[in-house]
């Protein structure tokens, strides 16, 4: 329960971030009712940028937190049904995973809207935690409490286009229309959409993976779909919830991976008619919106020629240099 004081602070704190976010340049969010503000090189809305401002005062992390973290639509909702059925698989089984009476996200929280607000909230029974933060915006104490973070993602390619389904979908329930594909296209390669640029949000976390590799690992979609026991395994020893070489006999990463399918989630009962954040305004979705197609290079469905070596140049500008390749 908040104190008097506490909330107190927090209507301050409030104040102040809503003086300094009204003096931001902003855009409209393609075709939403909705403005993207510039802080700090990135395009947020309101309430991610709040919830930013909001963790990057008062989130205090734990030595033994696991952060996931991503920018959108990178294969976040993956990752944290595999790291949680991981960490928590001596407490679960099939037929009793909260994954199947939650989507993953209501599984594994975010950091900046479920615990950023209020410092008496921070469930310590989980130590897995998400955010969708550029590595420059993470709050001081992540990095020096050490704790371990992985971060995935993406073909930027696949990445836009899931993206834009992501937003059209997301615009019918506000009941408005978004802008086209091609128009969506041009802002996405300027570094115009949630937590773009995104190549910069990539950047971010691929320089820190490589000066601190052992707190940071650094994982692509294409990879995990490519051979996902193998990065599951990796996964867990880095976490510090390696398989022993008998549940490795018994097939438990196997199980694992079946378990998190897109097959085997998208077609459970709570991810086809399930919500997520129900009765928060704005930032009600549906769970069937976490889950689409699942699939490499969907973006030839939907890109032109021309659009893709396009983006394919501004990842290898982008890029350059960096030893990182998408
Ligand atoms: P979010 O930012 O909305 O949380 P995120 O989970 O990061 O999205 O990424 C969504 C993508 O991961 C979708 O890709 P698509 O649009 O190209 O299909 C979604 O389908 C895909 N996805 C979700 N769950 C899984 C899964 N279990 N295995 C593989 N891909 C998945």
């Amino acid at each position: 329960m908040e104190s008097h004081v506490e909330k107190q602070n927090r209507d301050v704190l409030q104040k102040s971030f809503e003086e300094m976010i009204s003096t931001l340049p902003k855009v409209n969010f393609w075709g939403l009712p909705l403005d993207l503000y510039q802080y700090q090189g990135f395009w947020l809305t309101l309430p991610f940028l709040q919830g930013a401002l909001s963790a990057q005062q008062q989130f205090q992390a734990q030595p033994t937190d696991i952060i996931l973290c991503s920018s959108l639509r990178t294969g976040t909702t993956w990752l944290k049904s595999l790291t949680f059925t991981t960490i928590a698989r001596t407490s679960y089984n099939d037929s009793t995973t909260p994954l199947l009476s939650k989507v993953p996200h209501d599984v594994v929280p975010y950091m900046e809207f479920d615990h950023a607000q209020f410092s008496t909230n921070r469930h310590l029974g989980s130590p897995l935690l998400a955010t969708h933060l550029p590595y420059s915006f993470l709050p001081r104490s992540i990095i020096d409490s050490g704790c371990k973070l992985i971060y995935i993602c993406r073909d930027p390619k696949d990445t836009f286009v899931s993206f834009y389904h992501f937003i059209a979908k997301y615009s019918k329930s506000l009941d408005t229309q978004i802008i086209q594909l091609d128009e969506a296209f041009e802002l996405f390669y300027e570094g115009v959409s949630m937590y773009g640029s995104y190549w910069d949000h990539v950047l971010g976390y691929w320089k820190a993976s490589l000066e601190h590799p052992d707190k940071l690992m650094f994982l692509k979609y294409e990879d995990l779909v490519e051979n996902t026991v193998l990065y599951l395994k990796k996964i867990a020893e880095f976490i510090g919830y390696p398989f022993s070489s008998k549940e490795q006999q018994e097939g438990v990463p196997e199980n694992i991976v079946q378990m998190c399918s897109f097959e085997n989630l998208s077609g459970l009962e709570v991810n086809k008619i399930g919500k997520h954040r129900a009765g928060q305004g704005n930032l009600e979705v549906e769970n069937n919106i976490f889950f689409r197609k699942g699939k490499v290079g969907d973006w030839k469905n939907y890109l032109t020629t021309e659009m893709s070596q396009r983006l394919d140049q501004r990842t290898l500008q982008k890029l350059s240099g960096s030893g990182l390749s998408l």
